[in-house]
């Protein structure tokens, strides 16, 4: 009996640019090469309709078994909708909305070279914070990445969340370029995993970039359920998976 295996990509920096369309060569490649060795399935921080839009449409559902959307709090199926978690239940709209408030407290004490609109985009499983606001264009996103890396902006408003809401049991994970996720311990990417317990698969290959303490797929990268693949983009990618399936 052939192994039945499973390639599980990351998006952002794994599969596209960060924030950026997939490459058509690497889309080919994926459903006419990779495909017939394995099933295929997305993991994103990003919600569904920023994978889609990654992805080149809804049409993705149909194209990848699985499509873990928010760390898979939301997902597909088979190309149907077959689960959702809801931040909001879990912790309760009191203990949310002062979270909120504070977050808007902190930003509206700080001073960025520029700050634009939608600091905080509630998604179902998690909150997305943007300190610059996710309004911003390409080019200013690509100059607060910059000014962020050396002055740290979300490192320190982490810290200050951290210090201010200790019993929250929050997890914080800087998963892109302007913004970090808010989301409850455990909800992070291997949270996925939880859907996949009874698919019957005797391999699950997971390829993230950000696998480093800290970054958004280091959780599901160290995970025992899966064989871990780092890469350094797209390309790299493409290259790991041809060497995993003799391409
Ligand atoms: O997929 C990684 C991250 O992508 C986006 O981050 P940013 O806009 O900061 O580059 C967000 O959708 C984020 O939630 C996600 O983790």
């Amino acid at each position: 009996m052939p192994r039945k295996i499973l390639c599980l990509f990351d998006v952002d920096g794994t599969l596209t640019k960060p924030r950026n369309v997939i490459e058509s060569d690497l889309y080919t490649f994926l459903l006419e090469k990779v495909k017939p060795h394995c099933h295929l399935g997305l993991v994103g921080g990003s919600d569904f309709k920023k994978i889609a839009e990654q992805m080149k449409g809804e049409d993705v559902i149909h194209k990848f078994k699985y499509v873990f959307s928010e760390n898979g709090l939301v997902y597909y199926r088979n190309g149907k909708e077959a689960g959702k978690q809801s931040i909001q239940k879990f912790i309760g709209e009191d203990k949310l909305q002062n979270f909120i408030n504070y977050v808007l407290k902190y930003l509206s004490s700080i001073t960025l070279p520029i700050k634009r609109g939608t600091f905080v985009e509630f998604r179902n499983g998690m909150l997305n914070i943007s300190p610059i606001g996710r309004s911003c264009s390409q080019e200013e996103r690509e100059a607060f990445y910059t000014y962020d890396e050396e002055h740290g902006i979300r490192k320190t408003m982490i810290e200050a969340l951290k210090k201010e809401f200790p019993d929250l049991d929050l997890t914080y994970s800087i998963g892109g370029q302007i913004s970090f996720d808010v989301f409850p311990n455990g909800w992070d990417k291997t949270y996925c995993l939880k859907h996949l317990q009874d698919e019957g698969f005797d391999e699950i290959h997971f390829f993230g970039d950000k696998t480093d303490k800290g970054g958004n797929d280091y959780e599901i990268y160290t995970d025992k359920r899966v064989i871990g693949h780092k890469v350094s983009g797209p390309n790299d990618t493409k290259i790991k998976l041809t060497q995993l399936f003799n391409l």
